[in-house]
């Protein structure tokens, strides 16, 4: 076969955030961009030749460009099979799960996740290692090493491959199989739920929606929902995937999903609600006129869990990211399992799943996943959900407020400043660390901050530390304020502050997150002197 080497010079831009390569897609679509950063990926590998890699994406703009030159790249580079999802198509969940099923030494998801696309939108690449998760620090620093010295790459010259259909064509020493992008999954969640159970909801007259966004779920959900469990058709909407998501900003939360909210609160409104994002691996749960907060829904599976069946007796702890509120905390105390508090991102769950110390994990960013796979994975903790609800007979609203009434409630809020001039944004960060020290004892609007300290993680299993992970103030053990910068966006930067606050008043119990912290959030600006830094007085989303 043809294959050659190409010269080529770094870009120095190259480096992996929270979750992978994020970028405008024009910067992508620069010569050798994608080339210069497939061969950095595998040259930080080792003894690969012969081995299977995974590749897929959520089907956005540039997508099928970037596929082909990948798997030129790949094939050059004697990978010895390239399992690729029909039509490039590959959730990030899918794609975690075939990587182990298949043996693969990794996958590659073209993907930026939430984040919208098009022309003008994002593009993204992730890296997924032999264990199915997030490439960890050690492996996303090599890469970004590898992308700032890059000389060569690799390139097999074959026509571009249809991959339209399934099946298989050998080039070289490489073989290519398209494969359905659904099967694989679609069986593992029958392993894990009992369909049967879920099945009786739906015959019973359950309604339910579920708003894909125009992304990659829509063919996982309309063979799960509407063919396996029986859901009327048209339960999925926004259910085929466009490369610019029909306008649609694929990250469902309150404000870019408000179409589906708006549904929710309506008279119409059916008994339950979901969607996801852009790859798949994000959920948002919604009851009729009630939305379910992910650190709630965290706790609540961590109540539930062990009575589906895959769970039975496998309950050893949980793990959420530290800016998720202490909900499930209270509950793990409960169980008498571990709990772990760990930085933003899917990638430091890996280690403690692999090592069998929790079997739960999740994120105040619509993330939730269990030992099932190494990604966060928003089919399935809908499905978890629903066998919840077939369990119980219970509405969403109702177990969330038994959830408060046994433990107290939680209140969680976050708040995006989008958009901000990312040298702002960093001295907003740097004077914060710089005042640490004084603020601990100090007292603003009648709350006196007990504890001021910059996160950092040291991995039990691994022993790697992460430094820098975000600045919590604590209140008390009952609230607290959490700034972090966000590590997924492609341009600027995004100031995330996060907002907790238990109350044990069930009077309290109805009000909303913005009303009951509100004085927390008025807090959080005067201490991080926002509008100082910023010239912002509110954030651009709040979830
Ligand atoms: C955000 C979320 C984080 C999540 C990450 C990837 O990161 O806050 O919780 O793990 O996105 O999600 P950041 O650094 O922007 O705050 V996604 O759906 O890329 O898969
Ligand atoms: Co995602």
């Amino acid at each position: 076969m043809d294959i050659t080497a190409i010269k080529t010079e770094p870009y120095l831009d190259q480096a992996m955030g929270t979750s992978g390569l994020r970028k405008k897609t024009a910067v992508v679509r620069q010569s050798r961009y994608i080339e210069n950063f497939t061969q950095a990926i595998f040259d930080s590998l080792e003894g690969f030749a012969g081995k299977t890699l995974i590749i897929g994406g959520d089907g956005r703009f540039y997508n099928d460009k970037a596929l082909q030159t990948i798997l030129k790249i790949a094939a050059a580079n004697q990978f010895g099979r390239i399992i690729v999802g029909q039509n490039g198509l590959l959730s990030t969940p899918a794609t975690s799960h075939i990587i182990v099923k298949y043996g693969a030494i990794g996958g590659i998801i073209l993907s930026a996740s939430h984040n919208p696309g098009g022309p003008d939108g994002d593009f993204g690449i992730k890296f997924n290692t032999e264990n199915g998760a997030p490439a960890p620090q050690s492996v996303t620093d090599k890469i970004t090493a590898r992308a700032h010295t890059i000389d060569r790459y690799w390139t097999m010259n074959i026509p571009d491959i249809d991959l339209s259909e399934i099946g298989e064509q050998t080039f070289g020493n490489t073989v290519i199989e398209v494969i359905d992008p659904v099967a694989d999954y679609a069986a593992y969640m029958q392993e894990i739920f009992d369909f049967s159970a879920i099945k009786t909801l739906f015959t019973n007259g359950f309604t339910m929606i579920y708003d894909a966004m125009n992304a990659v779920t829509g063919p996982y959900a309309k063979r799960i929902f509407e063919g396996l469990l029986g859901a009327p058709a048209g339960t999925v909407i926004h259910g085929t995937p466009l490369p610019d998501f029909g306008g649609l900003h694929p990250e469902p939360n309150l404000t870019y999903a408000k179409h589906l909210v708006d549904m929710m609160y309506a008279d119409s409104a059916p008994d339950f609600a979901a969607a996801s994002d852009g790859d798949g691996d994000r959920y948002m749960i919604l009851g009729r006129s009630f939305f379910l907060n992910p650190c709630d829904s965290l706790a609540i599976l961590t109540q539930y869990l062990d009575s589906i069946p895959f769970y039975h007796g496998r309950l050893t702890g949980v793990a959420r990211s530290m800016p998720t509120s202490f909900a499930a905390d209270a509950v793990a105390r409960d169980k008498h399992i571990a709990c772990y508090q760990t930085p933003t991102g899917w990638k430091f769950f890996g280690s403690l799943l692999d090592a069998g110390k929790i079997t739960l994990c999740g994120e105040e960013s619509f993330g939730a996943g269990s030992c099932h796979l190494r990604e966060k994975d928003g089919i399935w903790a809908i499905l978890a959900w629903l066998s919840i609800l077939a369990q119980t007979g219970k509405t969403v609203a109702e177990i969330t407020h038994a959830l408060w009434q046994q433990y107290g409630r939680v209140f969680a809020m976050q708040q995006s400043y989008e958009g901000l001039d990312a040298t702002d944004a960093n001295t907003l960060m740097e004077k914060l660390r710089e005042s640490l020290p004084t603020l601990n004892g100090t007292t603003v609007n009648d709350r006196t901050i007990t504890d001021a300290a910059e996160f950092t993680y040291a991995d039990p299993v691994t022993g790697d530390t992460a430094t820098g992970q975000g600045i919590c103030l604590s209140f008390g053990s009952d609230a607290r304020i959490v700034y972090r910068l966000s590590g997924t966006g492609s341009s600027g930067a995004t100031l995330r502050v996060y907002l907790n606050e238990r109350t044990t008043d069930a009077t309290r119990f109805s009000q909303s997150p913005a009303t009951a912290m509100a004085d927390l959030a008025d807090i959080s600006r005067q201490i991080a002197n926002l509008k100082k830094h910023t010239g912002r007085e509110t954030p651009t989303t709040i979830t």
